[in-house]
């Protein structure tokens, strides 16, 4: 049931958003009430919105740099107040934190870029229930506690199921011969993690050629990832590609192999997800000419989705049918594409 449908016998108007009774008119009978929506918030028409956006914190990435500098650009752009604070720990509880005062700050709408699936999904479900509407971006949370069109607007992403799928296949299509794979994975519980490995294992499962020696999270982080390519390829000394869920620990990868003699592109095959300068220039990296750059491929992930978030989120508040679903198409990058990408590389 609708609120208006719960609400509309009483004969309130825009208290229509009250499901505890409305106040009696004095000012501190108001303040006390607090809204509560049990579907859907509507957000206003207006020339100039208060909005809150909830970025997960990451200690370093080129990735997660670009696609806050997108979202704050935008509202700069349009004329809105951002509120917005970095955050300070990788605890998924700090984001929740975070959400908890965009809430009590009573913004017009909220981004949320999840760290985590589950632990931040409660917090989409505060945010409806304080009617404020929620537009989530980069990362999603589980579906059987928060669902689009109930509980926030529209979830704007890349697919990262299919990127897990493109990467299988550049493999497939590009290098011969027997294949053993470790499998660097991102932050677990998040939703590119969880997708860009399912794409991935799913694709190679029927190639005979193909094995995962080692699949393990190194978090989206470039430390750990060289922590663990070094623990790794001591115990699997037969690895010739590595599998890196994003291209932050893909350096950690290139550091770890040229520490223990391996010549990255030659001996491991990385293979990368995201599209930061720094992975493009690797795999234009060809110091010798045989045409292996120290990074074989990276699988685009877009962060530049500030302009396709704002447009959702006018287009919601004109009463104009949104998708629950908005998918940023991403491209595939080798020796033979990368250079043409190279000038709006980030
Ligand atoms: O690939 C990675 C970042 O959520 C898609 O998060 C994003 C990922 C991106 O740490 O570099």
């Amino acid at each position: 049931m609708t609120v208006s449908k719960l609400i509309r016998p009483f004969g309130l108007s825009l208290c229509s958003l009250l499901l505890v009774a409305c106040g009696d008119g004095s000012d501190d009978a108001d303040k006390d009430q607090q809204a509560v929506c049990s579907d859907l918030p509507p957000l206003a028409e207006k020339d100039t919105y208060k909005v809150g956006f909830a970025q997960l914190y990451e200690e370093k990435g080129p990735w997660r740099d670009a696609n806050t500098a997108s979202m704050l650009d935008e509202a700069d752009k349009r004329g809105y107040e951002m509120v917005y604070e970095r955050g300070s720990s990788p605890d998924p509880a700090e984001q929740v934190a975070r959400m908890d005062a965009l809430i009590e700050a009573k913004v017009d709408a909220i981004f949320m870029a999840p760290h985590d699936e589950t632990v931040l999904a409660p917090s989409v479900v505060k945010a409806r229930r304080a009617c404020i509407p929620t537009f989530l971006v980069d990362r999603a949370v589980d579906d059987r506690v928060a669902k689009a069109g109930r509980d926030y607007v529209s979830y704007l992403a890349s697919d990262f199921r299919e990127e897990g799928v493109l990467a299988a296949k550049w493999l497939s299509d590009n290098v011969e011969g027997e294949l053993n794979i470790i499998e660097l994975e991102g932050t677990v519980g998040s939703s590119p993690a969880i997708l860009r490995k399912e794409g991935f294992d799913e694709t190679i499962a029927d190639e005979e050629r193909m094995t995962i020696l080692a699949s393990e999270s190194a978090d989206f982080n470039e430390d750990e990832a060289y922590e663990a390519t070094k623990r790794l390829v001591e115990e699997h000394p037969s690895v010739n590609v590595i599998y890196s869920h994003n291209d932050g620990m893909s350096f950690g990868v290139i550091t770890a192999l040229e520490e223990m003699g391996l010549e990255p592109g030659v001996d491991v095959k990385i293979i990368s997800i995201d599209g930061t300068r720094k992975a493009i220039e690797y795999v234009l990296d060809d110091e010798d000419e045989d045409g292996n750059g120290k990074i074989a491929v990276v699988v685009e992930c877009n962060p530049k989705f500030g302009p396709i978030a704002f447009d959702t989120m006018e287009a919601y508040a004109r009463g104009e049918e949104v998708a629950l679903r908005v998918n940023n198409v991403d491209r595939v990058f080798d020796m033979n594409t990368a250079e043409a990408y190279l000038p709006e590389a980030y």
